[in-house]
């Protein structure tokens, strides 16, 4: 078996990064710098032609998106090690909570990003935008708080690749200081996730 993952430090691949080391499988990795073009490279764009890290290569096949990377990985490596679900509706639980962050609540955050950041010119800019957007995040923060009331984690009593990749992508916000003050069980749930020995390996800095 050959597996390839394509990373940069400080970006959307460290929750790939996290699925792949809780998992202990073995991957070459490699490292590209984003600030040096090197996801807009030629080379790297035969692998991914979005330019973009995550990509994992399996067995000479590429498949970008985190969460596609995820649930594929968990299918493949994480049933036997009780970190995904055997096919059936826990395993769509595992793929609802993994969609829903790359889907519905990365909306919201690209929206706060595109309205606020240095990177967009302020004349397209919309700072009511920027206010909505905020706010939902807020209200989807709430359906995860809610979620995980009573429970240790998404799923229940166990940790899974979910998990792993819900808190990963939440790092983000907190990163940006985004206020998680109004949701306990999620605070709660997020120590218990990063207190993993693979969650610290991969985050230390
Ligand atoms: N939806 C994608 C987002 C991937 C993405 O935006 N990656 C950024 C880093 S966070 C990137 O590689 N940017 C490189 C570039 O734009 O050149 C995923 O979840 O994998």
């Amino acid at each position: 078996m050959s597996l390839t993952f394509y990373f940069a430090p400080m970006s959307t691949a460290t929750v790939s990064q996290l699925v792949i080391e809780e998992l202990g499988i073995p991957c070459e990795r490699v490292q590209l710098n984003i600030q040096n073009k090197d996801t807009k490279k030629p080379e790297f764009l035969k692998v991914n032609p979005n330019g973009k890290v995550p990509c994992l290569v399996h067995d000479g096949t590429s498949i970008w998106e985190s969460a596609a990377i995820t649930i594929y990985l968990g299918e493949q490596f994480g049933t036997d090690k009780k970190l995904w679900p055997a096919a059936g509706p826990k395993r769509g639980e595992a793929m609802k909570w993994v969609v829903w962050t790359n889907v519905t609540l990365a909306d919201a955050v690209y929206r706060v990003g595109r309205n606020t950041g240095t990177w967009v010119p302020a004349d397209q800019q919309n700072a009511k935008v920027a206010e909505l957007a905020a706010k939902e995040i807020q209200d989807l923060l709430g359906i995860l708080d809610h979620a995980l009331d009573g429970k240790q984690y998404l799923l229940g009593n166990d940790y899974t690749l979910a998990d792993a990749h819900v808190n990963s992508f939440l790092d983000w916000l907190r990163h940006q200081k985004m206020d998680f003050s109004a949701h306990k069980h999620l605070n709660a749930w997020g120590e218990r996730c990063s207190a993993r020995p693979a969650y610290k390996k991969v985050n230390a800095h």
